[in-house]
């Protein structure tokens, strides 16, 4: 698109939104100073570098079966490179363990070290970018249906182990980057039928993450992640909801909330005002669950917006990490990272626009229908000339130009994978 025309549009919105309190440089500014966490896994459908990777477990599934998946670290390091150049702004990477460079040799889950996460730490340093991490307790002849909180205590043992190490790596990484490398735990554990002893693997689980986290680390940050149920799972899920609020409530350590892993009605904008009164930070996985925890590519929906806005609305943009988790198999995996990194950043920029302080006096002195009426004009605001000029700053593709680039990269690159 012409520079001129964007310019142009954006003196007229910035005026608009001037007429209402906004200053729509500093939120441009402020737009900027956020990154989102991208999830190394849309990539490559989840799969990871083991060199012997079998499929995927752990009651999650990706579906669909487009040309060009990633399929060694290469290739996955240019498809994030790739995404990235149509993503304004500076992001970090969320990486899991089944990530690590382990060449041809077989680690085991609880043998990984920092040393095969050096090459993706000199990686996201030569490309600006920072990194977060994930223990992997899923796709792994050890997984079952129980991993930290199996009964069998070697089996416990082992993913204790590994999730120490993980740890381990998560401080390397945060200290060679000089900013807190926020770590996953998220395990599948739970059953398929009727559950008679649901006290019991609970506490497995909570003596598990209590011998995880006695170490104290200073340069990476624990949060814990519950869902609903998972495929093949689905009477019974160990580490729920309940669960890690009041575990990590009690040891004030941070809740990853993904937007998959409630039940389909239930809010989870509605959850951050809740959990950061009792927890220290939030962290987010924004996905798209469509009928179930399906992990579609996150789009511009009331749920992203709600979300989005919500964190606005606290004023907790400095203590909400915002990760994606999706994996689509079935379109263009680039193109799922862009539409998805781009969409929530659409629905932050509109919170970031909300005309707030006048909606909160509304609400407070009971004038309901001017609040509601300033949200329905609110929507149709020019957000999307602030939203341009964002891009046109951070010199990535305007609107749809990206569809044409990602286009070029299937056709010289994936499509010969
Ligand atoms: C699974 C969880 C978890 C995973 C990733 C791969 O339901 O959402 O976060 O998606 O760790
Ligand atoms: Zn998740």
């Amino acid at each position: 698109m012409k520079t001129e025309l964007i310019e142009k549009a954006y003196a007229i919105a910035k005026e608009r939104y001037a007429a209402l309190g906004i200053d729509t440089d500093a939120v441009l500014e402020q737009l900027q100073r956020t990154p989102l966490s991208l999830h190394c896994w849309q990539a490559d459908d989840v799969v990871g570098f083991e060199p012997k990777a079998g499929a995927l477990s752990g009651g999650i599934q990706t579906t669909g079966n487009y040309p060009g998946r990633a399929r060694n670290i290469d290739e996955l390091r240019a498809d994030i490179l790739k995404a990235a150049s149509f993503i304004p702004g500076k992001h970090r990477l969320n990486l899991h363990e089944i990530y690590g460079e382990f060449g041809d040799k077989f680690v085991d889950r609880n043998e990984v070290e920092p040393a095969h996460f050096r090459g993706w730490i000199d990686w996201a340093k030569a490309n600006g970018m920072k990194l977060d991490f994930n223990s992997t307790s899923f796709s792994h002849p050890k997984s079952g249906d129980l991993s930290l909180s199996n009964p069998d205590p070697a089996i416990r043992a082992f993913w204790v182990e590994h999730s120490k190490r993980c740890r381990a790596v998560a401080e390397a990484m945060g200290e060679a980057q000089g900013d807190p490398c926020v770590m996953n735990t998220w395990v599948h554990d739970g059953s398929k039928d009727i559950t008679v002893n649901r006290m019991y693997y609970r506490e497995l689980l909570k003596d598990s993450l209590d011998r995880i986290f006695a170490t104290p680390y200073k340069n990476m940050k624990d949060c814990v992640e519950s869902k609903v149920f998972g495929i093949g799972l689905e009477s019974y899920t160990v580490g729920s909801n309940d669960f890690y609020i009041a575990y990590a409530s009690k040891r004030n350590m941070m809740v990853t909330l993904d937007t998959g892993h409630f039940h389909p009605t239930e809010s989870t904008a509605d959850k951050l005002s809740s959990l950061l009164l009792f927890t220290p930070e939030v962290m987010l996985h924004v996905s798209r669950p469509v009928r179930w925890d399906s992990d579609h590519v996150t789009i511009m929906n009331d749920e992203t917006m709600d979300l989005m806005k919500e964190i606005v609305r606290c004023d907790a943009l400095d203590k909400v990490h915002i990760g994606l988790d999706y994996f689509d198999a079935s379109i263009n995996r680039i193109g799922a990272y862009v539409i998805g990194s781009r969409a929530t950043q659409k629905c932050l920029l509109q919170a970031l626009l909300e005309p707030l302080k006048t909606l909160r006096e509304y609400e407070l002195s009971g004038k309901g229908f001017e609040r509601l009426a300033l949200l329905e004009e609110a929507k149709s605001l020019p957000w999307n000339a602030v939203w341009d000029m964002f891009c046109l700053k951070n010199d990535v593709p305007v609107g749809e130009e990206f569809i044409a680039g990602i286009q070029q990269y299937e056709k010289e690159v994936t499509s010969k994978r």
